[in-house]
C-alpha cells in the first residue's frame, strides 16, 4: 500500500489496562497520559445523579451503557467438536450467527475496519470466533501474560454473578488473562477458602474510567489460567512488514466448560448451559492507532458500545442465550 494511503500508526493516548496502575505488572507500561475526556457520554449519568427517576429508570442510569443498546445474540449447539486451529473454516463456523461490524465503545459509531465475533457450544467446551480485518497486521508480544493492551489485541469477557474472567490476544496468539472477583463476595462466595485465590496473591481494581461501579471494587487474580483453554491465530497477510496489504487474522478459542466453575458457583448456573441460559460476554478489539480525523475514533472497537473508556462493566456485555438447537437450524 503507497505511504501516503496508510493509516497512521500510533500509540493509544490513554490508559487502559486494569494492571497499569495495580498490579506488579505495571513495571511494563508506558506512563499514562493525559485522558481524553468524553464528555457526550458522561451526559446520561449527571443526568441519571440530578434527575428523580423512577426506580426501574435509576437501576438502569447506573451504567454507563443504555439496556436498549446492548446486543442479544443466540448461541448454537453442534456436535462435531471444533478443531483450534485458527481456520474459521469448520462449517459450524460458516453457518454460526455472526456479531454485526464492532463499533467504538464510546461513540457507537461504525469503527475503520471490520471486526466480527461468533459464538458456538458442545457439551465440553465454549468456542469463540474472531475475523479481524486489518490492512497492516502488526503484534509486539510473544510472551503469555505480557500487557497485550498495549499491542493490536482481540479481548473476551465472561461474566458470572460474582467474578469475571478477562482475556486478550494479540496476533502472534499470545495471550493474557485475569481472574475478576467482587469484593463483596470474596468471603461470601467461598473465593477466600480457595488456593488460587488466596488474598495475599490478588490486586484490588476499581474500574478504568468508571469508577463508580455501585458494586464496589474487585480483586484480581493476575496469575489466573483458565484450565484447558485452546487458542489459534492464523493471518492473512504479514505481520509488521507494512509494504504488503494484509487482510487481516482469525482469532480461534475454546473454553472447556469445568473451567467455569467458579463463575457458575453463584447462582449454580449449569455446565455446560441448559436450553435458555444466559451469560454475559463481552467483545472487544484495541488498536494501537485510531482512523485520523474527521473520525472520532476511541481505538476501542466492541459489540455493545460501553459509552465509557472501560471494558470492566458485566452490565454492558451481550446477553448470549444458549440453546441445545443444532447450528444447522441458526437462520441466515
Ligand atoms: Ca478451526
Ligand atoms: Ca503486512
Amino acid at each position: 500500500m503507497p505511504e501516503d494511503q496508510m493509516q497512521p500508526r500510533r500509540h493509544r493516548q490513554k490508559a487502559r489496562c486494569p494492571e497499569e496502575r495495580t498490579s506488579p505488572i505495571a513495571a511494563f507500561s508506558t506512563p499514562p497520559s493525559t485522558p481524553i475526556v468524553n464528555r457526550s457520554s458522561q451526559i446520561p449519568l449527571l443526568l441519571a445523579t440530578l434527575l428523580p427517576l423512577p426506580a426501574p429508570a435509576v437501576e438502569t442510569a447506573k451504567f454507563p451503557c443504555p439496556e436498549s443498546e446492548i446486543a442479544r445474540y443466540t448461541a448454537y449447539h453442534i456436535k462435531t467438536p471444533i478443531k483450534v486451529d485458527g481456520r474459521l473454516t469448520e462449517a459450524a463456523w460458516q453457518a454460526a450467527p455472526r456479531s454485526p461490524r464492532l463499533v467504538d465503545i464510546l461513540s457507537g459509531q461504525p469503527a475503520l475496519h471490520s471486526t466480527h465475533a461468533a459464538v458456538l457450544w458442545d457439551d465440553k467446551n465454549l468456542y469463540v470466533a474472531y475475523w479481524v480485518e486489518e490492512p497492516q497486521v502488526h503484534a509486539k508480544f510473544t510472551t503469555n501474560n505480557s500487557p497485550i493492551c498495549y499491542d493490536n489485541d482481540v479481548e473476551f469477557f465472561i461474566a458470572g454473578r460474582d467474578a469475571y474472567y478477562e482475556f486478550e490476544i494479540n496476533g502472534y496468539n499470545t495471550t493474557y488473562e485475569v481472574f475478576f472477583i467482587w469484593d463483596d463476595a470474596y468471603d461470601k462466595g467461598g473465593f477466600s477458602q480457595a488456593r488460587e485465590f488466596k488474598r495475599s496473591k490478588l490486586v484490588p481494581f476499581n474500574g478504568v474510567d468508571f469508577k463508580n461501579h455501585p458494586r464496589g471494587g474487585r480483586l484480581g487474580a493476575f496469575d489466573w489460567h483458565f484450565p484447558g483453554k485452546k487458542t489459534a491465530v492464523t493471518v492473512d497477510g504479514t505481520v509488521n512488514k507494512d509494504a504488503d496489504a494484509d487482510r487481516g487474522w482469525h482469532v480461534e478459542l475454546a473454553f472447556p466448560w469445568k473451567g467455569l466453575a467458579w463463575l457458575a458457583k453463584a447462582d449454580q448456573r449449569a455446565l455446560p448451559p441448559k436450553e435458555g441460559d444466559v451469560w454475559r460476554m463481552d467483545f472487544s478489539r484495541f488498536n494501537t492507532y485510531k482512523a485520523p480525523p474527521p473520525a472520532t475514533d476511541s481505538g476501542g472497537w466492541v459489540w455493545t458500545p460501553h459509552r465509557v473508556w472501560d471494558s470492566h462493566i458485566p452490565e454492558c456485555f451481550a446477553y448470549i442465550r444458549f440453546t441445545t438447537n443444532d447450528v444447522r437450524k441458526a437462520g441466515p
